[in-house]
């Protein structure tokens, strides 16, 4: 099972290191976790930071053209690139990311294909 966790991102330079180093880099029952952030026509160093802290998977929008937009686009990048589940996460570290092995969870034991955390 291959997961992406996507970031839409707009400016989110501040924030968005502490996102990265906290999404978990092991979780039972999925094999390969890959990190996209969607650069929603970010003007700070939101590209540069997700560089520096292992980012290999982007979306760029030239210029900002909203969150669903960027939503779609992640979602349709990670299935092209393999993914059985996509998680999709904000950028301002509102969520807690060490949720996301439970949030899967569901998935992985077939009972749902969709879940949202609250
Ligand atoms: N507000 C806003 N957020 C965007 C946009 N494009 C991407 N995002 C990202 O979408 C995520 C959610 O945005 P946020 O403002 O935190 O929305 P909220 O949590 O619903 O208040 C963040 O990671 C933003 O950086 C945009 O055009 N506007
Ligand atoms: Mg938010």
């Amino acid at each position: 099972m291959k997961l992406f966790v996507q970031i839409p991102c707009l400016n989110e330079e501040n924030t968005l290191a502490s996102v990265i180093d906290s999404i978990p880099k092991q979780i039972d029952g999925i094999d390969e976790i890959e990190i996209l952030v969607i650069n929603d026509g970010s003007t700070d160093r939101t590209v540069e930071v997700a560089k520096e802290h292992g980012v290999r998977h982007f979306v760029h929008h030239t210029t900002n053209m909203g969150l669903a937009r960027s939503f779609r686009d992640g979602v349709d990048y990670a299935l092209l690139h393999g993914a059985d589940i996509v998680v999709n996460t904000d950028g301002d570290n509102q969520y807690p990311q060490a949720h996301i092995a439970e949030l899967v969870q569901p998935i992985l034991r077939k009972e749902a294909e969709i879940v949202i955390g609250d």
